[in-house]
C-alpha cells in the first residue's frame, strides 16, 4: 500500500464543465489524517482469492443479473433499460466471473479490476483483507497525487504531448468499438504512485452521497445517512461529449446494492 501523508488539501472543483447536481464545489480546504491506500483497484485474481477462502457470493450473483455495456452483451439481455442511458443493458448471469454474461470469462483478465461488485460486496472484501473503503476525502486527496487544483491526477491537460494517460472512451460514443477494462497498472501512476484513478472503472468510496458540504473540514466522512454511495474516478465509458467525470474533482453515486460492468474499488487502511 501507499502511505498518504495527510494534511490539508483543496477538495472539490469549480470547473464550469461540472454539473451543478453533482456538487463538485465549492473548492474548500479539507484536513485528512495520514492513511494508507492501495496503488491499484482490487483485481479479479485478488477477488477470486477472497471468494475461494470465504465462499462469498456477490449481490449480482444472488440477484441473478447485473448491468453490462450493451455493446458487450451477447446473451441474456433483459428488457429493462436505464432511462437516459440506453447503452446499458440488464444481463442475466452477468457477474464478476462472467462480466458480459453467460459464456464470458475473466480468464485473460486476471489483472483487470474486478467489476459487477456492489458497495456491499466491496465492503465485505475490504473487511476480509483487513482494510476498508477510503472516505471520499481520502480518495480525492490520494487521487490528486500532491497536485493542487489540477484538472486531472497528472495535471491540467488530458493528453500531455499527445500521450493518453487514462482509459476513457476513444472515438464516438457509444458506437465506436470499446476495449472495456484494462489491467490495473495501465498508464503512468500519479504523484503518490496510484494507478488509474481516472478512467478504467468507477471506484466505490465509504461515504453516503450528498451535495451539501459539511461545515466540518476535519476528516470529513460524508452525510450520516443516505440512499446512495459516492463513486469516483470515471470509467472506460466516460467521454467528453456526454460524461466528463474522469476529471479528478468529479463525482457521482450509485445505490449500495447496485453493480455494473464499469465499477470496482480500491481499499484504504486504518490510520
Ligand atoms: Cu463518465
Amino acid at each position: 500500500m501507499v502511505r498518504i501523508p495527510g494534511g490539508t488539501f483543496l477538495m472539490g472543483g469549480d470547473d464550469p464543465d461540472g454539473r451543478p447536481e453533482d456538487g463538485e464545489g465549492p473548492v474548500r480546504e479539507v484536513r485528512v489524517d495520514p492513511f494508507w491506500i492501495d496503488p491499484t483497484c482490487v483485481t479479479n485474481a485478488q477477488f477470486a482469492t477472497f471468494v475461494k477462502e470465504t465462499g462469498y457470493v456477490t449481490e449480482a450473483e444472488r440477484i441473478g443479473w447485473s448491468f453490462v455495456f450493451r455493446q458487450f452483451a451477447t446473451t441474456g439481455v433483459m428488457e429493462a433499460t436505464v432511462p437516459g442511458a440506453p447503452w446499458w443493458a440488464g444481463v442475466e448471469g452477468a457477474a464478476w466471473r462472467s462480466p458480459e454474461g453467460p459464456g464470458s470469462t475473466i480468464g485473460d483478465r486476471q489483472n483487470h479490476p474486478v467489476v459487477h461488485v456492489s458497495w456491499n460486496d466491496a465492503t465485505a472484501y475490504a473487511a476480509w483483507a483487513g482494510k476498508r473503503l477510503p472516505t471520499e476525502a481520502e480518495w480525492e486527496m490520494a487521487a490528486r497525487g500532491g497536485l493542487e487544483r489540477a484538472r486531472y491526477p497528472w495535471g491540467d491537460e488530458l493528453a500531455p504531448k499527445g500521450r493518453q494517460r487514462c482509459n476513457i472512451w476513444q472515438g464516438r460514443f457509444p458506437t465506436a468499438p470499446s476495449k472495456g477494462t484494462m489491467p490495473v497498472k495501465s498508464f503512468q501512476p500519479n504523484g503518490y504512485g496510484l494507478y488509474n484513478v481516472s478512467g478504467n472503472v468507477w471506484e466505490w468510496t465509504a461515504d453516503w452521497w450528498g451535495v451539501e458540504w459539511e461545515p466540518s473540514a476535519d476528516n470529513p466522512a460524508g452525510p450520516a445517512e443516505g440512499a446512495a454511495k459516492v463513486i469516483r474516478g470515471g470509467s472506460y465509458l466516460c467521454h467528453d461529449s456526454y460524461c466528463n467525470r474522469y476529471r479528478v474533482a468529479a463525482r457521482t453515486n450509485n445505490t449500495p446494492d447496485s453493480s455494473t460492468g464499469h465499477t470496482g474499488f480500491r481499499c484504504a487502511a486504518l490510520r
